[in-house]
């Protein structure tokens, strides 16, 4: 069977461009068994999809779906298959929780949810075989005007998936400039994550658990890139890269053994790594920025969503991994249901008393599929979408879709999230030459190069308004003052 998955394009979005590794993966896994699949990223690809079609001729394509904001240029792929009579599955993390509404359009065939190498395999050797997919498991379709969810495949054993074959795509076009190393790419060393944060994905997503690739398929991985594909150093996007103190020694030590001088970053959760020596360690092996939850300040609003974290663990964590130069990325999560102004306001001050580290702030969006999301549905304060026109209109993290407080209004969780973006912008953060803001400026001239001048203006145009927005800040000083929203010490 003939297959290209197609990984949409986001109008106008000024995010940058990572490896789409979920198709990759589905991909290098249909060639290695056999069968011809071919990966599509929209976001660089000028070609008309009647052209995509016409020289690949493929039997199936996949969309991959992994926010609400891919959803427009799906349907754009699919009704433009369907008209050359292709079957058309949809499958990714957004994609999963929204196959009802997508399979009442007339251009979506399947969806093919969760983990989508072993149920493709299935559907690519039953189309081959002239059988139907109506026992594949993972798979979702409409039969008589009934919506089909055959049972979930059991979780794949990572260690048996084949290497990513990275010359399905055009790597040097993935390249980031991070904290102060550049080339970067993308990769992934497991799946999952075994906690149950209520706003998460994971634990309906993963069932909760959480799986490892080959370290020797990735450390081959790893050389590969960096000897043939300029690549100088590795995003690792796990949900979580380490659950025991021994995983990230042992990780740390093949990556020392190996010799592959590289750098890297990846996610690291709280209370693992407590002493000094792990960090330096960590640092040995080329780690130099780690991405770190968060989420709030308030010990309530922590225990409220089932997040582990400790503050006094989160604070001696950072602080020792910027002694030994491992630059912390700190994420939080403003707005979380329940959420108080006191509780905001202990966010502020936890976020501000980590001297020099700049924050990322988003707004709680209430995931499909997580617990929260079900609790907010059954107490009537969301209602799902209906139609894939609904859920293409959602935007999540750029506004506030709805706000789930106490009592905070939304012009203070604005203010708040603009205050610690501009604040951001002049850090200087250790590893960097100079402050944030011509970290931000080098990757948007880069995608000049990358995405062509018609991306570039918009880009510019998106960064820009973003960064002046962010002034209006000083028009609201009572809620500066409220939260203590200032610059000086
Ligand atoms: C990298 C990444 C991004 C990149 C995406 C670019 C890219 N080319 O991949 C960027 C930075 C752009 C991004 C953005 C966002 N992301 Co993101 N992202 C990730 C991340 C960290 C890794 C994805 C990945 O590569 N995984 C590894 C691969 C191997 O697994 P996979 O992608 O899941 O693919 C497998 C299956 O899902 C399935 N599958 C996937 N696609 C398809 C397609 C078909 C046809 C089939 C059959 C199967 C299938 O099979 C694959 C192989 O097993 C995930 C978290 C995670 N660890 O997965 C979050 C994640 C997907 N992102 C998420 C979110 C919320 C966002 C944002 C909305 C966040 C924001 N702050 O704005 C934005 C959306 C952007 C926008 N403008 O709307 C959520 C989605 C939650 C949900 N279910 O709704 C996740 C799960 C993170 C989380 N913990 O909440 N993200
Ligand atoms: S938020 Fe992080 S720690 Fe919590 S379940 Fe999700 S991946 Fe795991």
């Amino acid at each position: 069977m003939k297959t290209i998955l197609f990984f949409p394009r986001i109008d106008g979005s000024f995010r940058a461009s990572y490896a789409p590794l979920g198709i990759l993966s589905i991909a290098s896994f249909l060639n290695a068994n056999g069968h011809e699949a071919v990966v599509y990223d929209r976001f660089f690809e000028k070609d008309s999809l009647n052209d995509v079609f016409e020289k690949h001729r493929p039997d199936m394509i996949g969309v991959t779906i992994m926010s609400h904001a891919f959803i427009k240029d799906a349907i754009t792929i699919s009704k433009a298959a369907k008209k050359k009579g292709i079957i058309v599955v949809w499958g990714g993390t957004v994609g999963s929780g929204i196959a009802r509404a997508a399979l009442e359009t007339d251009f979506v065939d399947y969806v093919s949810y969760n983990e989508g190498e072993y149920t493709w395999r299935d559907m690519a050797d039953a189309f081959d075989a002239g059988k139907p997919f109506d026992d594949i498991k993972g798979l979702c379709y409409m039969k008589n005007g009934e919506f089909v969810k055959t049972p979930m495949g059991d979780f794949i054993d990572l260690t048996t998936l084949p290497p990513l074959d990275w010359t399905l795509v055009d790597v040097s076009r993935y390249l980031q400039k991070s904290y102060g190393y550049d080339n970067l790419i993308n990769i992934y060393y497991s799946k999952g994550c075994p906690n149950r944060c209520k706003y998460c994905y994971n634990p309906n997503y993963n069932r909760s658990t959480r799986r490892c690739r080959s370290m020797d398929v990735l450390l081959g991985e790893m050389k590969y890139l960096k000897e043939n594909c300029n690549v100088g150093g590795f995003d690792f996007t796990d949900d979580v890269m380490f659950l025991t103190k021994k995983e990230a020694h042992d990780f740390c030590n093949r990556i020392i053994e190996s010799g592959i001088d590289t750098c890297w970053s990846g996610y690291l959760g709280f209370g693992i790594l407590n002493d000094y020596e792990d960090y330096e360690l960590l640092y040995k092996a080329g780690c130099r920025s780690m991405i770190m939850g968060i989420e709030s300040g308030s010990e309530r609003i922590l225990r409220s969503v089932n997040k582990a974290n400790k503050l006094d663990k989160v604070r001696s964590n950072i602080e020792m991994s910027v002694k030994v130069g491992i630059v912390p990325i700190t994420m939080f999560i403003i707005g979380f249901p329940g959420e108080t102004v006191e509780d905001l306001k202990k966010t502020v001050d936890f976020a501000k008393s980590l001297d020099g580290i700049a924050h990322s702030f988003a707004y709680y969006v209430p995931v499909p599929g997580s617990e929260h999301y079900k609790e907010l549905v059954e107490a009537g304060k969301i209602k799902e979408c209906e139609t894939i026109d609904d859920y293409a209109a959602v935007n999540p993290m750029e506004r506030i879709v709805d706000n789930f407080t106490e009592d905070i209004p939304d012009i203070d969780l604005v203010t708040v999230k603009k205050y610690m973006r501009l604040r951001g912008f002049f850090l200087k953060t250790p590893g960097e030459k100079g402050i944030q803001t011509l970290r931000i400026l080098d990757n948007t001239i880069r995608t000049w190069f990358r995405r062509g001048i018609r991306n570039f203006v918009k880009i510019s145009f998106i960064s820009v308004t973003e960064m002046l927005s962010t002034l209006t800040i000083f028009l609201h000083p009572k809620i500066r003052k409220k939260y203590g929203l200032y610059f000086r010490k």
